[in-house]
């Protein structure tokens, strides 16, 4: 049994092959029967003629549905009229599992295609982007491996918030209150005073009311932390990770951004370092662009879509104003107002990524911040705890796997990315 991939070789040419896969297309010219037969590894004309078949498996051909599964065994020609250059001329054609009425034809909605997200991973551009996203993954734990870092996990139930409690998702936990994670980030804090280097690959949860195109209620969640690193320290870590991950997909996945018609000049463009700017100079850049934003403004998706589309590379935006991000970010010592924060943002219009930076280790400070912001110190005991007991200054940052998916593929909308997405109005199939 081939893999459809290994027959398109000269080697296998006038040789009897057997392989299985599903019916991709399906038309009839007479006694002959042309068909593409797709699998795993790629899409291959497989010719049945009724002279050349027993009766049976003619018949089954001839009324085979598409997305039928079946097994083939036929004799390899080379016909340049055929995709890919070769075809298999059928000495047998069975029926593994029939498939009739198949839902999903050209020209259906977006809508009917994510009710039947199911059957439509089935598509080429679907099955373009799972491989994509599988060499994403695969070349992240690849990249820390390299790096040293331990990977660990952290819970999923927790009781407070990391990203502020707008966009927590409140669970019913035995007659308590629990949330579902936002964000690894402070457990991670926990493990580097033992590991030092840690990541973790898991997804996050926002209850995220905005119908953006780069907002899930459930993503994939990339984070890492490190004892005694800097902001600038992190930030190298970073460019050279997204680098190590792009180089991996151009490799791989030639043929699938082709597929996604993705002009890859871009992607081989970039290089290291990433340009670096200050929150106050995107500021100018929006306004000279004529956002209506003002120091002191989050940006938010559109923002971002218009200051990015300027962008020659991942730029990160540094020093952001202290008020606008989470508390327990580490204020400059320099310049107290802003914070020694980075976001990632991908050119093209695609925008953050990456939120990450230098986190709070002095006890005082964060109880302060703590304060400032109005929480309850006893629901951080834990996280206060690890400012009492042989504190180290430290980083980290969260990459939004699905955000850099949709990025790389330059997608039109998160929900591409994604095989499963959820949003608000959507938790089917
Ligand atoms: O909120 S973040 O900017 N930062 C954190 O959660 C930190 N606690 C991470 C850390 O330092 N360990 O989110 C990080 C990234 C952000 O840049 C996006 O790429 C992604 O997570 N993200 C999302 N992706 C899809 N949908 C939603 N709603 C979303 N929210 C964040």
């Amino acid at each position: 049994m081939l893999k459809i991939s290994e027959i398109m070789d000269d080697k296998y040419l006038d040789k009897e092959v057997e392989t299985r896969g599903w019916i991709y297309r399906w038309r009839e010219s007479g006694k002959i029967i042309f068909t593409l037969i797709r699998d795993s590894t790629d899409i291959i004309q497989v010719v049945v003629a009724k002279e050349e078949v027993p009766e049976n498996d003619f018949k089954e051909a001839k009324s085979a549905g598409i997305e039928s599964s079946v097994i083939i065994k036929g004799l390899v020609r080379k016909d340049n009229r055929a995709p890919g250059g070769y075809e298999i001329l059928a000495k047998n054609f069975n029926v593994i599992g029939p498939s009739i009425n198949f839902p999903i034809s050209k020209d259906k909605s977006d809508e009917f295609l994510l009710d039947h997200r199911h059957l439509w991973l089935r598509s080429r551009e679907m099955t373009a982007i799972l491989k994509i996203r599988s060499t994403v993954f695969e070349s992240l734990h690849e990249f820390f491996k390299n790096e040293s870092y331990y990977e660990v996990q952290a819970p999923m139930f927790v009781s407070s918030a990391v990203e502020g409690g707008s966009t927590l998702f409140e669970v019913p936990y035995f007659g308590k209150k629990a949330y579902l994670t936002q964000s690894s980030q402070f457990y991670l804090e926990t493990f580097i005073f033992s590991l030092e280097n840690v990541y973790t690959i898991a997804p996050s949860f926002r209850a995220e009311k905005s119908r953006t195109r780069r907002h899930l209620t459930e993503f994939w969640h990339c984070e890492a932390e490190a004892a005694w690193a800097s902001n600038e320290d992190m930030m190298k870590f970073e460019e050279r990770m997204i680098y190590y991950v792009i180089q991996n997909v151009l490799e791989k996945n030639k043929k699938e951004l082709q597929i996604l018609k993705r002009d890859v000049i871009p992607l081989e463009n970039i290089k290291i370092p990433f340009k670096r700017m200050e929150y106050k100079e995107v500021i100018k850049l929006g306004q000279d662009v004529g956002l209506d934003i003002d120091y002191g403004a989050d940006l938010g998706a559109d923002e971002e879509h218009e200051i990015t589309k300027k962008f020659e590379g991942p730029t990160f935006i540094i020093h952001f104003p202290k008020e606008i991000k989470p508390f327990y970010h580490r204020p400059d010592p320099e310049n107290p107002s802003v914070v020694l924060n980075h976001d990632l943002l991908a050119p093209e219009g695609y925008g953050e990524i990456i939120g990450g930076g230098e986190r709070i280790y002095n006890l005082n400070e964060l109880l302060k911040r703590i304060e400032e912001e109005h929480l309850n110190p006893e629901d951080y005991y834990w996280y206060i705890d690890l400012r009492k007991y042989g504190s180290v200054p430290h980083s980290g940052f969260g990459l939004g796997i699905d955000r850099f998916v949709w990025w790389l593929g330059s997608l039109d909308h998160i929900k591409y990315a994604v095989p499963y997405p959820r949003n608000m109005r959507r938790l089917i199939p």
